[in-house]
């Protein structure tokens, strides 16, 4: 094709062409293990193994890319298994700088893995770049954060974070899971590594287990295909189709989500029984402005502080119907959770205190039935408080 594909075409098309034997409009699902060779070493095309390589992989691998603007695409058996692989990069003694806020079982890895082995994470508000400056050392290799953070939805320059990384002779890996590359194309801003639980919206189903690391620089894919074939953390085939399947609509999930975010956080912010909400869309969020600049809307998450603490915040959860009561975010169903308890139970509770993760802070992921069902749902359970 002479032009480039816009965005929402690259969605249905990127990486996926009609079948050349059959002609089927939709990649199939290659269930192999190996291929067979007509001759020692000889083999059709990169495929020799599904570890190594699958054609359904390769195509979500290639779709991927394209959503974010990469050249290159790998996909895992899920997101911590992209921030593994990420990991392996590194060596002894090497340090990397860690948002502050971040998913609770990404916290772990670091802890609880790579510590072992003499990696070290330091973990820095990164709203503040100076603290970032100041905390950076000979050491650090990587800058890994989130941007809308997990869960106080915190917003992080990306482009400023990239300009310190490269100041430092660092890489910059950004977890998109919560944005999309919909909403925010962290590769374009500077970052060299976009890492995604696509367990969550590139899913959108909540029907499958993923993660996905995508790269401009061909060196540095390299690196990290040869540590995916290494290390295995690969997804089966089913798991790429169902993605596959899934990419297609993100383009027009995403555009409700944000519509039915948007509502519902002008529902929260009347309602007394709502202390506040922090959303990224809302001009009354602190780096509303980095928010506008790097983000195209606000995305599907919505924290909310509830007046009072433990009790109010489990009446309003316990009594939720349409909101489900669940981990995980960013499918088509709403979920509703209470962090202290459920995702972050890995932080220490002095950690917790310190990032505000309070006892009536309860993270939406407002999916896309009918927004007014989801407020009278949400109204519903408020009133039970
Ligand atoms: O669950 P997994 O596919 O391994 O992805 C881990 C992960 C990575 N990054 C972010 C920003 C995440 O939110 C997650 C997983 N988070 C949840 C399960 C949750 O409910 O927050």
């Amino acid at each position: 094709m002479d032009t480039p594909m816009r965005f929402a075409t690259r969605c249905i098309h990127a990486g996926q062409s009609p079948d050349p034997t059959t002609g089927a409009i939709c990649t199939p699902v290659y269930q192999t293990s190996t291929y067979v060779q007509p001759s020692p070493g000889v083999f059709k095309g990169e495929y020799d193994y599904s570890r190594s390589a699958n054609p359904t992989r390769t195509a979500l691998e290639a779709n991927l890319a394209s959503l974010e603007g990469g050249a290159h695409g790998l996909a895992f058996g899920s997101g911590v298994a992209s921030l593994a692989a990420t990991l392996h990069l590194l060596r002894s003694g090497d340090n990397v700088i860690l948002c502050d806020d971040v998913y609770g079982g990404t916290y772990r890895v670091f802890k609880t893995i790579f510590e072992q082995f003499g990696i070290t994470a330091t973990r820095v508000d990164m709203t503040n770049p100076g603290a970032v400056e100041e905390a950076m050392t000979p050491a650090t290799k990587l800058l890994w954060l989130e941007t809308p953070t997990n869960p106080t939805l915190k917003i992080i320059d990306i482009e400023r974070m990239g300009e310190i990384a490269r100041t430092h002779g660092a890489l910059l890996a950004v977890d998109n899971t919560f944005a999309t590359p919909v909403l925010q194309q962290p590769l374009a801003l500077g970052a060299d590594i976009v890492s995604h639980s696509s367990t969550k919206y590139i899913g959108g189903h909540a029907d499958t287990v993923g993660g996905a690391l995508i790269t401009k620089d061909e060196g540095l894919h390299l690196r990290l295909k040869h540590i995916q074939n290494s290390v295995g953390a690969v997804p089966g085939p089913w798991d790429c189709f169902l993605l596959l399947r899934s990419t297609k609509t993100l383009n027009v999930r995403m555009d409700r989500h944000c519509d039915n975010a948007e509502k519902m956080v002008a529902f929260l912010d009347q309602h007394p029984k709502v202390e506040r909400t922090v959303y990224p869309g809302s001009e009354s969020h602190p780096q509303y402005d980095i928010a506008k600049r790097q983000m195209k809307r606000g995305g599907g998450m919505i924290t909310a502080f509830l007046k009072g603490g433990i009790t109010e915040a489990r009446t309003f959860l316990e009594n939720v119907k349409i909101f489900a009561l669940a981990e995980s975010l960013g499918g088509v169903e709403s979920l509703i959770e209470h962090p202290a308890i459920m995702t972050h139970a890995s932080v220490p509770s002095e950690e917790r205190a310190k990032l505000g993760i309070t006892d009536g802070l309860v993270r939406f992921s407002v999916g896309i039935e009918d927004s007014q069902d989801q407020i009278d749902d949400v109204e519903r359970a408020l009133n039970a408080i």
